[in-house]
């Protein structure tokens, strides 16, 4: 069966008498766990999602599937909790009794890992094991899903597969593979169905704000707009292999309704250079990049910009994206410490497995990113990026993530 086919009849509330399935995601504020948290919905689970306290908001992903729970028939509930606290989430476990636990949550930004080793150690690493643990001690039969990466792999040379020999370059990826021998380890100590999910990067409208590719599509924007001069970058030759999220999302969830627990990697089989996401978005935009002088004082220069095709003609900011000016510059400070050279996914065994199949390209990833980029800042968007997901059925409410604040300038 393939993957769609699978997604649209495996229906595992059948199962239950009717009863709703229950899932808890930890991370359901982030882009992965926003995305999962419909996908669920539409399936007719009642979803608990874990949220941390904040000052402010940080809810904007979830907000337009949220509903007062004094509303009868609600089927998303949130909860205070952080992974840090193990006493809370042995409570949500016992209470909930959830059927699947989705853990996505995570402190996931590489370099801010080389920032903060010992905090992303305790909440990427060590939160799994207390996740683990208060599922092992309340006794609970729940299905665990834990969202480990193609970081994994690091150094190792491509394409990488589910035996490709690990080999960490950052704190946060070694906190990941701790977080994946713990998963494997209560697999086989406590006949826990657990799964470890090796995804590689995978992005949307959603994305955070500070990993690359949002960073670049966003910026796009912004000039556009004449919000924002230049892009500031670190190193433009990594390649990774990038796909979309919302087909991602149906893949942790396919991966628990298999009959035997099992680790998949996920990922397209293609692999571009930031480089490359760079001159696909910006020459999707209208503007064509090219490159001057090397190293770090390597730049990006408009060498043409049609205006007309993007539908930018009444931008008062066109001015500053005449030919020859400087959008693309080098900062060293986004440089890490050790890198991720080459990622690209060997995908055999969720194609044969899992039926897996990805829908959507890289080019079509930088469409669908690019529009909706150009949308919240109020351009009207050369519009393929969102023909596409509505011709391949990925209207996740639009995408939107509600806010657009101006560039803070990290990640
Ligand atoms: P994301 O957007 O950064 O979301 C991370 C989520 O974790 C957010 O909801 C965040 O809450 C929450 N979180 C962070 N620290 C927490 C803490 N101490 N206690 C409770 N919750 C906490 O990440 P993503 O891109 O959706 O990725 C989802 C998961 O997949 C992560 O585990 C990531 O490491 C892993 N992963 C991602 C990719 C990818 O390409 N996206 C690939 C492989 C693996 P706030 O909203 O409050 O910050
Ligand atoms: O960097 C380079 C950077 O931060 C990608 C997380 O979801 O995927 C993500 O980790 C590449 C790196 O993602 C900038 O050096 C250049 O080579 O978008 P990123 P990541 O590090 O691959 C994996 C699978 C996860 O598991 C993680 O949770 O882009 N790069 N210039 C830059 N990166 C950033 N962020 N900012 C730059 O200015």
């Amino acid at each position: 069966m393939n993957t769609t086919n699978a997604i649209n009849t495996i229906n595992p509330t059948d199962q239950k008498n009717g009863v709703p399935m229950k899932a808890l995601i930890t991370g359901i504020t982030g882009q992965d766990g926003s995305y999962l948290a419909e996908f669920l919905l539409s399936k007719g689970y009642e979803v608990h999602g874990l949220i941390r306290r904040a000052s402010t908001f940080n809810t904007g992903r979830i907000d337009h599937i949220y509903t007062d729970p004094h509303i009868a028939g609600t089927k998303l509930f949130l909860h205070y909790g952080d992974l840090s606290d193990s006493g809370q989430l042995i409570n949500l476990i016992y209470n909930i009794q959830p059927d699947e636990v989705y853990h996505v949550g995570a402190q996931s930004h590489v370099k801010v890992s080389f920032d903060m080793p010992e905090y992303t150690g305790d909440i990427t690493g060590i939160g799994t094991t207390r996740l683990l643990e208060a599922i092992r001690r309340s006794g609970i039969k729940t299905k665990f899903y834990q969202a480990s990466s193609s970081e994994l792999f690091g150094a190792s040379p491509p394409p990488q597969s589910e035996t490709t020999y690990f080999y960490p370059r950052s704190p946060y990826a070694a906190a990941k593979i701790y977080a994946y021998w713990m998963v494997t380890n209560y697999r086989e100590g406590y006949n826990m169905f657990a799964c470890n999910g090796i995804l590689f990067n995978h992005e949307s409208p959603r994305r955070g704000e500070t990993f690359v590719t949002r960073k670049i599509t966003r910026a796009i924007a912004n000039i556009l707009a004449g919000h924002q001069k230049k892009l500031y970058l670190g190193n433009l030759n990594a390649k990774r292999d990038w796909g979309f999220a919302p087909e991602y999302v149906e893949m942790m969830w396919l991966m628990l309704q298999q009959e035997k627990p099992d680790d998949y990697v996920v990922g397209t089989g293609e692999s571009h250079s930031i480089r490359e996401f760079v001159e696909n978005a910006f020459n999707y935009a209208g503007i064509e990049i090219e490159w001057v002088d090397s190293g770090i004082s390597e730049k990006g220069v408009v060498k043409s910009f049609d205006s007309e095709s993007t539908q930018h003609s009444t931008l008062n900011t066109q001015h500053s994206i005449k030919t020859g000016t400087v959008l693309i510059e080098i900062d060293p400070r986004y440089f890490r410490p050790t890198e991720v050279d080459f990622l690209l996914a060997d995908i055999t065994k969720a194609r044969k497995q899992l039926g897996w199949q990805p829908r959507i390209t890289f080019s079509e990833l930088v469409k669908i990113m690019v529009d909706y980029d150009l949308k919240l800042v109020g351009l009207t968007p050369p519009g393929d990026g969102i023909k596409i997901c509505q011709a391949k059925n990925f209207c996740y409410t639009e995408h939107a993530f509600a806010t657009n604040e101006r560039i803070r300038d990290a990640g």
